[in-house]
């Protein structure tokens, strides 16, 4: 039987394109189950379907086999688990160890980024983004650490991903991009070049894809919207 994952919308959903875009990226099969982020609606059903498959009531979960794996750091390493070979991890074990701090730092962190620039890769908010870069210091000092440690992590691997070949770390900075790229973001041109190449990675592509098909409102996901965009 398939893996399964759990996941919410695809504009909307950080956490969940983490794990979606290593596996397709990675070629591990699964079957996807997608749970509309209704939250706001009085008959809404998110919290029920999803408390269904995992305790603690978050997407992404893992089912395998009936089997549920609830949050992100930890379906990728049940995945490195059960597929090895597939190059999850950086096989060099400093680089993997280096790997799975950055993935830790941003499982943890960056607090400041991602709560005034929630992921919505449909929208286009250059002119949030510039008050956001004016008046949120902690937002800069996010992103300055994370240029910081991508521009260490490109350097030890020579690219073109972080740590040479995609891994789970590109996976995990997946939605810093679509933000950087979404609030246009004052980047180096090297970070620049980085979020590209991610954007550009075939699992990543057909996840932004998907999420501009989905044209699904999510008022308590729009902060800074009054209205989709034009079809
Ligand atoms: N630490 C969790 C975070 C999961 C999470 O916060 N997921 C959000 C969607 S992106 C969610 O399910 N929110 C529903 C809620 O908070 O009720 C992980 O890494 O998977």
């Amino acid at each position: 039987m398939a893996l399964q994952l759990v996941i919410g919308n695809k504009n909307y959903s950080s956490w969940s394109m983490r794990p979606w875009v290593l596996m397709a990226q990675l070629g591990i099969p699964f079957d996807e189950r997608k749970l509309r982020f209704d939250f706001g609606a009085p008959d809404a059903v998110f919290h029920q379907q999803v408390g269904a498959v995992s305790p603690a009531g978050r997407v992404p979960v893992l089912v395998d086999e009936g089997f549920a794996v609830w949050d992100s750091l930890a379906i990728v390493e049940y995945l490195h688990e059960r597929y090895p070979e597939r190059g999850i991890w950086p096989a060099d074990p400093k680089a993997r160890a280096r790997a799975r701090c950055l993935c830790a730092e941003m499982h943890a962190g960056f607090s400041a980024l991602r709560s005034h620039c929630p992921m919505n890769i449909e929208a286009h908010l250059p002119e949030v983004g510039e008050r956001l870069w004016r008046e949120q210091e902690a937002v800069r000092r996010d992103v300055a650490r994370i240029e910081s440690m991508w521009a260490e992590a490109l350097a030890a691997s020579g690219g073109p991903y972080l740590f040479g070949a995609f891994s789970a770390v590109d996976a995990f900075y997946a939605p810093v991009c679509m933000r950087l790229r979404g609030y246009a973001l004052p980047v180096s041109g090297t970070t620049r070049g980085c979020v590209d190449r991610i954007a550009a990675a075939p699992g990543v592509a057909r996840w932004i894809a998907d999420a501009l098909q989905e044209h699904d409102w999510v008022a308590e996901d729009e902060p800074y919207r009054q209205r989709p965009a034009k079809p």
